[in-house]
């Protein structure tokens, strides 16, 4: 069992659903965001900290053996909010991580990073990235920040690019992108326990019948993701016509995200 996981962004929609998940495999979950946290359990504590305060994330990070990196914006937004939270934030966060002993990260990258590919490639972990947006390219920046702390520091870091990690399936896209939650904290696990993790891209989605994600490059990882999208295919397809072929939500990865102007404020 770990000391201490750091969960980034415990506040938000992916934090939540992992905090009871992931209590079993640390002594303390140490919940960090820039909103407040009120309800920490037994083996919780709360840090309130903006990552682009680059003193508070390094005093957020001391004491912590393992990191699961899910704070900042995780939607299509203007750069000024993108930059602080995403590229300076990521870089506090590695900054961090070396001065205080190396800690392993799971890294929330985004199925983003490769949302310009269409739905009909296959890929796997050497895939170019093609991003669909100011977010994805922060996610890209995030891959590559990653990278340079293992190669020149040695930080472990899994990268996982999230597809669509929510508690339902809701639309025709989701039946190929969805990650549960247990999948992902299956993941975190193994990321944290294996031997050697190095620095090696994942796409995070669960054993769904439909996928575009190939993970065949990390079976070393020994992650097998046991739930399915299937289950929730029939009340989406009950819910409505599939959209046009040319509609982005059917044409790329990205879906919607690659229709998103580049936002201003
Ligand atoms: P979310 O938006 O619900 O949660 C993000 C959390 O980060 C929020 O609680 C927010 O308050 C916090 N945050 C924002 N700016 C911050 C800052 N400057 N300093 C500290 N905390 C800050 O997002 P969600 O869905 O929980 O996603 C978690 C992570 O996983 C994000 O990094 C997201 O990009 C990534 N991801 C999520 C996917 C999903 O399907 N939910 C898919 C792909 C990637
Ligand atoms: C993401 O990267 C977002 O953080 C999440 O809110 C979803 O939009 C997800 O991708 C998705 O593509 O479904």
């Amino acid at each position: 069992m770990l000391n201490r996981i750091l969960i980034t962004g415990a506040a938000g929609g992916v934090g939540r659903q992992l905090r009871p998940l992931l209590a079993p495999m640390a002594q303390t979950l140490r919940l960090a965001d820039i909103v407040a946290i009120p309800d920490a359990g037994a083996n919780e504590e709360v840090v309130t900290c903006d990552m682009a305060d680059a003193a508070a994330v390094s005093a957020m990070v001391e004491g912590c053996d393992a990191i699961v990196h899910l704070g900042g914006i995780s939607t299509e937004q203007s750069w000024d909010k993108i930059r602080p939270a995403n590229i300076d934030g990521v870089f506090h966060l590695y900054e961090a991580a070396r001065m205080h002993g190396n800690p392993r990260i799971l890294f929330a990258s985004s199925n983003h990073v490769v949302g310009y590919y269409r739905q009909e490639e296959h890929l796997d972990n050497t895939a170019l990235s093609r991003p669909d947006g100011l977010y994805g390219v922060s996610k890209c920046f995030g891959e590559a920040m990653a990278s340079m702390y293992h190669d020149k520091f040695g930080v472990e870091t899994a990268i996982v690019r999230i597809g669509s990690c929510f508690p339902e399936v809701s639309n025709r896209r989701m039946l190929s992108t969805w990650l549960s939650a247990g999948d992902l904290a299956r993941l975190i696990e193994r990321c944290f326990t294996v031997p050697r993790l190095g620095c090696p891209i994942i796409y995070g989605i669960s054993d769904n019948a439909t996928a575009w994600w190939d993970n065949s490059r990390v079976r070393y990882l020994g992650w097998k993701p046991e739930d399915s999208s299937e289950p929730f295919r029939a009340a989406v397809e009950a819910a409505g016509p599939a959209p046009d072929a040319e509609d982005p939500l059917a044409k790329y990865q990205g879906g919607a995200f690659t229709a998103e102007p580049i936002h201003k404020l």
